[in-house]
C-alpha cells in the first residue's frame, strides 16, 4: 500500500460571525489534512491558514501548493515505510520558512505515528493528562449591548476568563463598560490582531486603569521596538502572538524585552515540536504563555488541549468548547466541565476518531496526493 496525504478545505458555519480588526468570519474555511501510511494508519491535523493572508503570511492556497510543491517531494524517497516525524524534520530541514505548511503536514504525520505506537498526545510531550482552564474570545459586535449579552452569556456557560477584540475605536470604552459590568475579578484581557501604531502608546496606556491580564499584538508584527517599548513602561503586560513564527522569533522577543508574554499557536509555529520548544524557552526565561487559537475544529482542538497541559501554559488559552464555534463539527464535541476547563481526550495520538461523512458533508474541494 501507498502513502497518501488528502488535504481538504472545509467550510464550517460559526455559531456567531467573528469580527476582529482584520475583518468578520461568519463561515471558518479551514484545511484540514490527513496523511494514511502504507499500513493504512492515518493521522490527522488542521491548519490556521485563512483564505487570505489576513493573520499569517501563509493562506490556505499557498499552503496546499507549498504541501504539495515543495514539501512532499522531500518525502519521496522514504515512500516504502511508516513516515516518522524525525525523518520529516530532517527532510525539511533546509526550507527556510513556511511554518503553517510544515507545521500542517509535520501533524499528520504526528498523529498517525502516535496512533501506530498507541500514546496519547500528553505522552508524548512528557506531560500530564488533566483539566485545562480555558477561556472565550470575543469578537467585535455591533454594539455596546451586544458585547455584553455576549460576554454574559459565555460567563453563564462557564468562561472563566474573557479576550476582548479591540481596534481604533472600539478599545477604553468596550473594555470599561465590560469591566463596570462584570467586576474587578474577571480575567480580562485584549487582542488588537496589529491594529495600532506607536503613535498610540499614550491611547494603549489608558487601558492600564483596567487591571487586564495582556495586551496581545497591539502593533505590525515586524514592529518589535514599539512593542518593547510599550512592555519597558510595566504597564499592561505585552503579549505577542503573529510576531511570533518560530523559536528564533521567540527568544529575539524575550531578549528584547518586547513580550511579557506569549501566545503559542502550534500551527502558526511550524507544529507542537516547535511549539514545546518555544514553550521550554519561554519556561526556562520566566515567560507565561498561552495556546492560542484559530477556531479549530475538534481535531485542532484536541492537540491543542494536549499542548496546553505544558507547564508553562499558567495562563489559560483561547479553546473553548465546540458550543462556542460549531453546531457541528467533525469530531467529538467537546464540554466545558463545572469548574470552566476542558481535557484533551485520552485516546492515542491527538485522541479523536473524526467523523468521516462529517468530514465530507463540509467539503468543498479535496486533494489526494500519493506518495
Ligand atoms: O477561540 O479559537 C478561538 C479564537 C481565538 O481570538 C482568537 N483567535 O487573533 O488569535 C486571534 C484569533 C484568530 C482567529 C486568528 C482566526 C486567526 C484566525
Amino acid at each position: 500500500m501507498s502513502t497518501t496525504l488528502e488535504l481538504r478545505r472545509l467550510e464550517m458555519p460559526l455559531v456567531r460571525p467573528f469580527r476582529t480588526s482584520k475583518g468578520e468570519e461568519t463561515v471558518r474555511q479551514v484545511l484540514v489534512a490527513s496523511w494514511t501510511g502504507p499500513d493504512g494508519v492515518t493521522g490527522w491535523a488542521e491548519s490556521a491558514a485563512d483564505p487570505e493572508p489576513t493573520y499569517f503570511p501563509e493562506y490556505i492556497d499557498g499552503v496546499r501548493s507549498t504541501v504539495e510543491q515543495v514539501l512532499l517531494p522531500l518525502l519521496a524517497s522514504a515512500s516504502g515505510e511508516p513516515m516518522t516525524t524525525g525523518a520529516l524534520r530532517t527532510a525539511f530541514a533546509e526550507v527556510p520558512g513556511n511554518p503553517l505548511a510544515r507545521g500542517l503536514l509535520e501533524t499528520a504525520v504526528l498523529d498517525a505515528e502516535l496512533r501506530r505506537r498507541g500514546m496519547p498526545f500528553v505522552d508524548f510531550l512528557c506531560s500530564t493528562r488533566r483539566p485545562i482552564r480555558v477561556g472565550v474570545s470575543v469578537g467585535i459586535p455591533g454594539d455596546i449591548d451586544t458585547l455584553l449579552s455576549w460576554v454574559a452569556g459565555y460567563l453563564e456557560d462557564g468562561y472563566r476568563r474573557v479576550k476582548l477584540k479591540i481596534q481604533p475605536g472600539w478599545d477604553l470604552e468596550p473594555v470599561h463598560t465590560v469591566r463596570e459590568a462584570f467586576g474587578d475579578d474577571l480575567p480580562l484581557q485584549v487582542d488588537a490582531n496589529q491594529a495600532y501604531t506607536a503613535a498610540d502608546i499614550p491611547l494603549l496606556s489608558r487601558l492600564d486603569g483596567f487591571g487586564l491580564v495582556l495586551i496581545e499584538q497591539p502593533f505590525a508584527r515586524h514592529e518589535l521596538l514599539a512593542h518593547a517599548k510599550l512592555a519597558a513602561r510595566h504597564g499592561t503586560p505585552v503579549c505577542l502572538d503573529e510576531s511570533v513564527l518560530s523559536l528564533d522569533d521567540a527568544m529575539t522577543t524575550i531578549r528584547m524585552g518586547a513580550a511579557d508574554v506569549i501566545n503559542i499557536k502550534p500551527s502558526r509555529v511550524g507544529g507542537y515540536i516547535n511549539a514545546r520548544q518555544i514553550h521550554d524557552v519561554c519556561l526556562a526565561n520566566g515567560v507565561p504563555v498561552f495556546c492560542g487559537g484559530t477556531l479549530e475544529t475538534a481535531v485542532g482542538r484536541a492537540a491543542n488541549l494536549a499542548l496546553a497541559t505544558l507547564p508553562g501554559f499558567t495562563l489559560p488559552g483561547d479553546i473553548s468548547a465546540t458550543s462556542r464555534y460549531y453546531a457541528a463539527d467533525i469530531g467529538p464535541s467537546f464540554e466545558l466541565d463545572a469548574d470552566g476547563c476542558l481535557t484533551a481526550p485520552s485516546g492515542p495520538g491527538i485522541g479523536v476518531e473524526v467523523d468521516l461523512d462529517d468530514v465530507e458533508e463540509f467539503t468543498v474541494e479535496s486533494t489526494t496526493l500519493t506518495l
